[in-house]
């Protein structure tokens, strides 16, 4: 029993040391993956955003669980981008993203920053607050998709 914990602990030590990208066995997993993430942060964004335009009722408690999934989400895209995953299954990420990495990683980190944001308006309980951390937060997403997301999907 002991020998199998140590040996359980050994395989688990190698895993969380490896390199982010060999956490994904094929381009096809990375970008199942980021697109994943995307997904539900997206859905997560949208049940709020519905409330900041009044399409369903505000709700406080139910804005900041949405808000903190939004949070979390957000993080996780990102080491989905490795070098050899811009091909493998249809993708909307444009090859520059691979040659414009620092300015990527600079919308990235802003993207996240405004979710941060976005999350203690959410808290706070104030509608107006979470109208207006809605709208920067989409401006965040939308200011890497006019540059790096092609309108359709690639053919593989
Ligand atoms: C969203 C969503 C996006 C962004 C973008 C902002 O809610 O799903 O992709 O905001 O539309 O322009």
């Amino acid at each position: 029993m002991k020998r199998l914990i140590v040996a359980s602990a050994t395989v688990l030590a190698s895993l969380v040391s490896l390199p982010a990208a060999a956490q994904f066995q094929k381009p096809e997993d990375a970008i199942k993956y980021r697109q994943s993430a995307f997904t539900v942060m997206a859905n997560h964004l949208g049940r709020v955003g519905a409330m900041a335009q009044g399409r369903v009722p505000f709700d406080a408690k139910a804005a900041a669980d949405n808000a903190a999934i939004v949070v979390t989400m957000s993080k996780l895209p990102w080491v989905a981008f490795g070098e050899g995953t811009d091909k493998g299954m249809p993708t909307r990420a444009k090859p520059e993203i691979w040659k414009d990495s620092a300015k990527v990683k600079d919308l990235a980190e802003k993207m996240q920053a405004e979710a941060v944001k976005f999350e203690a308006a959410a808290k706070s309980g104030n509608l107006d607050s979470v109208k207006a951390a809605v709208g920067d937060l989409g401006k965040a997403c939308k200011a890497c998709h006019d540059d790096y997301r092609a309108e359709k999907y690639s053919a593989n």
